[in-house]
C-alpha cells in the first residue's frame, strides 16, 4: 500500500464528530422508554457529559443542541459554560414537531397561524445561533400527510418554499441551514421533504446557505446512500450527515453497527469527493435506548473513526489505475483491502500520541465519571424527549 500513515494520522487527528445533546438524555421507542441512571436534567448536565466523550476521543469538540429541548435563559451563558468544559455548541436543531398545534404540519399547515408560529421558532433558532455562535440551523420538518386527499401536495411544497426563503433571508454570513429529508414516519402516507432530491431542490433555489443534510437512517431499505453524497458533494451541496445506523427503520442505534461497511463506503465517497473537512458537519444522530448513554456515544465515535481509517487507507492511486484499466476485480480488492484492514492498533498509537488512553471504553469506564453522576443526579427530572 502506498497510502502516507503520517497524512492519515494528520487527517485523524483533524477530524471533528459532534455530538448530540439528546444522546445523553432518557430515550426510547413509542412502547417504553426505559430510565437509566445518572441521566443529566439540565442542558448543562449534557454538556458535561459530552465533555466527557471529547476528553476520551479527542474528536467530538462540539455538541449539537436541540430547542426547545435545552431551553435556557441565556444562550450566550451556555455557550461560555460549554467552552469551559473543553467543547462548544454545535449545530442547533429546531424542532417543530413537538406541539399539539403541528398536528396537521408546521410550516407546510393549511393554517397561516400555525405556520407563522412554526416560523417564529426556527427564526427564534437563528437568533440562538448568534448568541452561542453557531453556524449551521438544522431543519428536520414531520410535515406530510397520512391520508391520500387530506391536503394539497403542491400546495404544502409552496408553504414550505416561503418558510425556508424567509429563514435563508435572516441567516448571517457565517450561518446555513440544513435541510434533513425523512422517508416517513411520522406522517405516513406523504412526506413533505422525503428525500434528497426534494431537499437539493428547495436549497439549490436558495443558495449556498442552504445545504442538505444526509441523516443515515432517513431512507428506504437498500438505498445507495454513497450515491447521494457523492453526488450531493459533487454539486457543492452536501453540508453534513446525521449519522447513526438502522436494520428497519430510523432506528437511530449506534452509528457502524448495524452496518459497518456501508459507514466505510459513505466515508470513501466523502474523502474522495473532498468532503473531509470542516465544511461538512459529521453528526451523530442517536438514542441510546438500552446501552448507557456515554459510552454509547464513545464507541460511536470510535466507529465513525474506525470507518474514517480505513478510507483513508484506500490506495487512491491503484484504485484509479485499476478503474481506468478496466480491471473489475483488482479495483474491487483495492477498496476491500482497505476496508478489511484492522486500523485499531493505528488509531491506538494515534490516541497515545494526542496524549489520549488508547483505549477510550476502557479509559471512561475506570474514570469514575459514571459514578459521580449517577450519585449526583439521584435527585429531580432527567431529560428526555420533551423535556
Ligand atoms: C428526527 C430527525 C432529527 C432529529 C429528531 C430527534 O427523526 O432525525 O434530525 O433531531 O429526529
Ligand atoms: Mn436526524
Amino acid at each position: 500500500m502506498t497510502t502516507d500513515i503520517a497524512q492519515v494520522k494528520a487527517a485523524l487527528r483533524a477530524q471533528h464528530i459532534e455530538t448530540p445533546s439528546w444522546a445523553y438524555g432518557n430515550s426510547g421507542t413509542r412502547f417504553k422508554v426505559f430510565a437509566q441512571e445518572g441521566v443529566p436534567r439540565t442542558p448543562q448536565e449534557k454538556i458535561d457529559d459530552a465533555a466527557q466523550v471529547h476528553r476520551f476521543t479527542g474528536v467530538a469538540p462540539t455538541v449539537a443542541l436541540h430547542i426547545p429541548w435545552d431551553r435556557v435563559e441565556d444562550y450566550a451563558a451556555l455557550a461560555v459554560y460549554a467552552r469551559d468544559r473543553g467543547v462548544r455548541v454545535g449545530a442547533i436543531n429546531s424542532n417543530v414537531f413537538q406541539d399539539d398545534d403541528y398536528m396537521l404540519g408546521s410550516v407546510t399547515n393549511p393554517d397561516p397561524a400555525v405556520r407563522k408560529k412554526a416560523l417564529g421558532h426556527l427564526l427564534d433558532c437563528v437568533d440562538i445561533m448568534d448568541a452561542t455562535g453557531s453556524r449551521d440551523l438544522k431543519l428536520w420538518f414531520s410535515d406530510g400527510t397520512n391520508y391520500p386527499g387530506q391536503d394539497d401536495i403542491r400546495a404544502r411544497q409552496d408553504r414550505l418554499a416561503e418558510a425556508l426563503a424567509a429563514v435563508y433571508e435572516r441567516l448571517g454570513d457565517d450561518q446555513r441551514f440544513l435541510l434533513e429529508y425523512k422517508l416517513f414516519e411520522p406522517a405516513f402516507y406523504s412526506t413533505d421533504v422525503p428525500d434528497w432530491g426534494t431537499s437539493y431542490a428547495h436549497c439549490l433555489k436558495l443558495g449556498p446557505k442552504a445545504q442538505v443534510v444526509v441523516d443515515t437512517g432517513h431512507h428506504a431499505p437498500g438505498t445507495n446512500i454513497e450515491f447521494i453524497v457523492a453526488f450531493l458533494l459533487r454539486e457543492g451541496k452536501l453540508g453534513g450527515f446525521d449519522f447513526n445506523s438502522r436494520f428497519y427503520a430510523d432506528d437511530d442505534l449506534m452509528v457502524g453497527a448495524a452496518d459497518p461497511f456501508q459507514l466505510f463506503r459513505i466515508m470513501h465517497e466523502v474523502i474522495q469527493g473532498g468532503g473531509f473537512s470542516d465544511e461538512i458537519a459529521f453528526m451523530l444522530d442517536q438514542c441510546h435506548n438500552i446501552e448507557p448513554k456515554i459510552p454509547g456515544q464513545i464507541r460511536s465515535v470510535m466507529n465513525v473513526q474506525e470507518a474514517t481509517a480505513k478510507a483513508l487507507l484506500v490506495d487512491g492511486e491503484a484504485l484509479r489505475s485499476a478503474q481506468r484499466a478496466g480491471d473489475v476485480l483488482g479495483a474491487n480488492a483495492v477498496f476491500m483491502d482497505a476496508y478489511n484492514t484492522d486500523v485499531r492498533p493505528l488509531l491506538a498509537e494515534l490516541r497515545e500520541e494526542m496524549g489520549l488512553d488508547p483505549d477510550p471504553m476502557a479509559a471512561y469506564a475506570r474514570s469514575g465519571y459514571f459514578e459521580k453522576i449517577r450519585d449526583e443526579r439521584k435527585d429531580g427530572q432527567a431529560a428526555g424527549w420533551g423535556a
